[in-house]
């Protein structure tokens, strides 16, 4: 036995299904996630001692690669002045200057501890701004397991086949509206049918959450309009995409700004961090500039916003960053559809920026009805044989990848050579 299949073997003794999130778990994939022992710029090691190219990279805020020595200096620097405080400290003030600065829809911002706490905290204050209770959200998005989002949720809850999740009880349920992405007729139509009751409409701008789809033409500006026309409170879920995607994010990228963004993960360089921020008069309805409640120890905890501060600075101030991840994402992405096309497969790849897809159907991805027509036993396959050949891909269709900065032209490489014997071995006749 392998030391991650004995890990494994006693996690599951003690831990839900072995694992601390869902979407590790390669149920979906088959056979027993790997444990990680150690990652440096593009490689991770395993407990074993083998090693991969990442393209998870903790499901995105890894931007810079694995332990940049910019964040950990900072993080070094930080951590003899003790851990936790509880009370204000100047880089919270720092972090705050620095994400109204980049973000264009964010005037003011509350730091919290995850991307899920961003949403539930999100959704909370714009019931309290609008006096209203239903959202609306997209099928196959993703905002953080907080109970009103955990109807047709994508991510694992998706993979799993749990997308309406027992334990939200029908009351939370029945304010949850949901339709199909890209579906702007659908959105005006729920809007139709409950007439001055939507607080929010929430969305991940780009999906990465069913794999990546990206919005149509004008989908998100005409959802900008119907907010803006029915006193809706429009929600961007920019966990995955903030900072990735542009240093302002999908936002920054589409020229649509939002009432308000949640932001998650890479605003802690690799430590929990999360946020929510947007127009000054609806964010001052948190307590206690207001009366909307929501609170935490471990918010803008000095180490989480040292990490964070150190990366974003570094993002903010060397914007070639994101033409270097442009440049390596075209090719990577280009590469899959070629290589696909060239066995005959034609398969569907989706691409914003450092963030792309390859579905395991010749049909274009514009929705969750599309992404669902992949064939996700091939991809199981084709997971494994990529692992195989040291590449760690998010072990679901339904998951992007995610590129970093320390991806070079040889592993670029690596990946396509990967890539075409991987995608031979998954479509091979079946013994
Ligand atoms: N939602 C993230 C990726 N789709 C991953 C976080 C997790 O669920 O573990």
């Amino acid at each position: 036995m392998t030391t991650s299949e004995t890990l494994f073997a006693r996690a599951q003794e003690l831990i839900p299904g072995g694992v601390n999130s869902p979407v590790r778990a390669f149920r979906a994939v088959g056979g027993a996630p790997i444990f990680m022992q150690s990652a440096q710029g593009a490689w991770l090691t395993d407990v074993d001692g083998n090693q991969y190219v990442d393209f998870i990279n903790s499901w995105g805020p890894m931007i810079l690669g694995h332990a940049p020595e910019v964040v950990l200096d900072a993080v070094r620097t930080a951590l003899p002045h003790s851990l936790s405080f509880g009370a204000p400290t100047r880089r919270e003030v720092e972090l705050a200057e620095l994400l109204t600065a980049m973000v264009p829809s964010v005037e003011k911002v509350r730091l919290v501890n995850s991307g899920t706490e961003a949403t539930m905290s999100a959704v909370r204050v714009a019931r309290g701004y609008t006096g209203r209770a239903k959202i609306l959200k997209f099928e196959g998005c993703y905002h953080g397991h907080g109970d009103a989002f955990l109807i047709a949720a994508g991510s694992g809850a998706l993979t799993l086949g749990a997308p309406d999740s027992p334990g939200v009880t029908q009351g939370v349920a029945q304010d949850t509206l949901t339709v199909p992405y890209n579906d702007l007729a659908a959105v005006e139509a729920a809007i139709a049918a409950n007439p001055d009751q939507l607080a929010a409409i929430i969305i991940e701008p780009v999906v990465g959450n069913m794999g990546l789809v990206e919005p149509s033409l004008g989908f998100l500006a005409g959802l900008r309009a119907l907010c803006t026309q029915h006193g809706i409170v429009f929600i961007f879920d920019e966990v995955m995409t903030g900072f990735r995607l542009a240093p302002g994010g999908a936002q920054q990228l589409y020229g649509v700004v939002p009432d308000m963004t949640t932001l998650g993960k890479i605003i802690g360089g690799g430590l929990p961090v999360g946020a929510y921020g947007g127009r000054a008069d609806i964010m001052n309805q948190v307590a206690p500039a207001g009366k909307v409640y929501q609170a935490g120890t471990l918010s803008g905890n000095p180490l989480a916003t040292a990490a964070g501060l150190a990366q974003l600075r570094y993002l903010h101030e060397h914007p070639e960053v994101y033409e270097q991840l442009e440049a390596t994402s075209a090719r990577l992405a280009d590469g899959t559809r070629q290589i696909a096309k060239e066995l005959g497969l034609n398969y569907t790849v989706n691409r914003v920026g450092s963030m792309f897809s390859l579905f395991f159907t010749p049909e274009p991805v514009h929705n969750l009805e599309d992404a669902k027509k992949a064939d996700l036993p091939a991809f199981g396959r084709y997971f494994h044989a990529m692992l195989k050949r040291g590449i760690y891909l998010a072990p679901s269709q339904f998951e992007a990848l995610f590129v970093s900065t320390a991806i070079t032209d040889e592993l670029v490489e690596k990946y396509l050579l990967a890539c075409r014997e991987s995608l031979q071995e998954a479509h091979a006749p079946q013994a």
